[in-house]
Order: C-alpha cells, then sequence, then structure tokens
C-alpha cells in the first residue's frame, strides 16, 4: 500500500515539474540598470510604451528591493505587458508565478493577469495604449482574443511591502477567432485608475489534469510491479 502512494506521488512530480518554454526576460534584468535608474519600456516583452510603463531599478527611493536580480517591471494606470508562451491547447491549466511589489509613492490599486490566443505574432508591437483603450493593440492589430482572466488580484499591500503570487488560469476549448496551435500570450496589466504596481520573475508551469496525473500514476504503478516481477 506504501509503495503505491509512493509512485502515485513521483508520477505527479515528474509531471508537474515539465513547463512550458522559457519565458523571455522573466526577471527584467535586461537592460543592466545603474542604481535607482528607471528606463521607460519592457525588453523582449510587448509593452505599452510609455513613462507610464518601466523597468525600474530597485535602487529608487519608492521602489521595493527585489530578491531576483536588481529590476521590476512597473505599470501604471491602465498599462500593461504580454508575450507569446507558447501555442494553444485545449483545456490547459497554467500556474503562472511572480513577485508583486508595492512602490511607496501609489497603490496598486488593481492587478490582473490575463491568456489571450490567436492573431498573428509579427503584428505584436510597443504601442503608446491603456488596456482598455478601443485601439488595445493585442486585439485589435494582431487579432488575439482574451480566453482567461483572473480578474483583479490586488492583494492590498501598503508601504513597499511585496508578496510572492501564484495564479491558474485554464485555456478552455477553442472558440470563434483561435484555434489549436494558435499563439497563446501572458499579459499583466492595470485597471484605468491612478497606481503603479511592480513585477518580478515571472515563471510559468502546465499544471497536470486530474485525469494524466491518475494514468501518469498507474504507469509507474505497472513499472513498479513489473520491476518486482
Ligand atoms: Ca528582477
Ligand atoms: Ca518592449
Amino acid at each position: 500500500m506504501k509503495k503505491t502512494v509512493f509512485a502515485v506521488v513521483c508520477g505527479c512530480f515528474m509531471l508537474c515539474a515539465v513547463s512550458q518554454g522559457a519565458l523571455m526576460n522573466a526577471s527584467f534584468e535586461d537592460p543592466d540598470l545603474d542604481p535607482g535608474v528607471k528606463v521607460n519600456g519592457v525588453t523582449d516583452w510587448w509593452d505599452s510604451a510609455s513613462l507610464y510603463t518601466k523597468t525600474v531599478d530597485d535602487g529608487d527611493e519608492n521602489t521595493p528591493l527585489t530578491p531576483y536580480g536588481d529590476n521590476w517591471a512597473q505599470l501604471g494606470r491602465g498599462r500593461w505587458i504580454y508575450q507569446q508562451i507558447g501555442t494553444f491547447t485545449e483545456n490547459t491549466t497554467y500556474e503562472i508565478t511572480f513577485l508583486l511589489g508595492q512602490p511607496s509613492d501609489k497603490a496598486i490599486a488593481g492587478f490582473y493577469v490575463e491568456l489571450f490566443a490567436g492573431g498573428n505574432p509579427a503584428l505584436a508591437a510597443d504601442v503608446n495604449s491603456k488596456r482598455q483603450a478601443a485601439n488595445f493593440p493585442l486585439t485589435t492589430v494582431v487579432g488575439a482574443v482574451q480566453i482567461a482572466t483572473t480578474g483583479d488580484i490586488d492583494p492590498g499591500l501598503t508601504g513597499m511591502a511585496t508578496q510572492e503570487m501564484s495564479v491558474q488560469l485554464s485555456t478552455g476549448d477553442a472558440g470563434t477567432g483561435y484555434a489549436v496551435g494558435d499563439a497563446l500570450w501572458l499579459m499583466f496589466s492595470r485597471p484605468d485608475t491612478p497606481g503603479k504596481a511592480d513585477i518580478d520573475n515571472v515563471a510559468v508551469s502546465v499544471v497536470p489534469e486530474p485525469a494524466t496525473m491518475i494514468l501518469l500514476g498507474l504507469g509507474s504503478l505497472v513499472a513498479l510491479r513489473s520491476k518486482r516481477k
């Protein structure tokens, strides 16, 4: 009996460890900034290009320290960053983890994580627009469709506090405007209200389905049995 439990646990662990293709600039350390320096835009992410979408070194007096290098991405009012994280498959659940930081000079006041699918990746660009704007480029220019959102997950931090965040989003079935094999996009954004949020150390992994976990557990069991024969 003990061995059965052990085999199932092993099977799950192996699958949980499988992750989607590596994110680009997931810790926002590119570019290397001098202490306290802020620059507009976010490298390797498509961003809402403006002085409200920044890469910030944590030597800045209003910015919390990050344990992940020196830099944060910082989103102001209605601002966003996104990148392609792979291709769309149906009913796949992704776990997205990141560090959220509260600058001392403005409240986070709303924070969203979303998945989009479809569109033409060649049309993605840095564009000065808000997530809520009529010309929001990921949907109106690239042609992607929002398929999952966390809703507002602002944890209500104060001062220069930070919090490790973990959210799960599922892709669901294919729908109008996107199909299996189309681009899959991960976006972070803020609502159209005054505020600032710092974000760092983004990671994405696939959460195994219960059916897959059972199958894998059974597979391990069979392997164990045949070894013992
Ligand atoms: Ca960093
Ligand atoms: Ca960019």
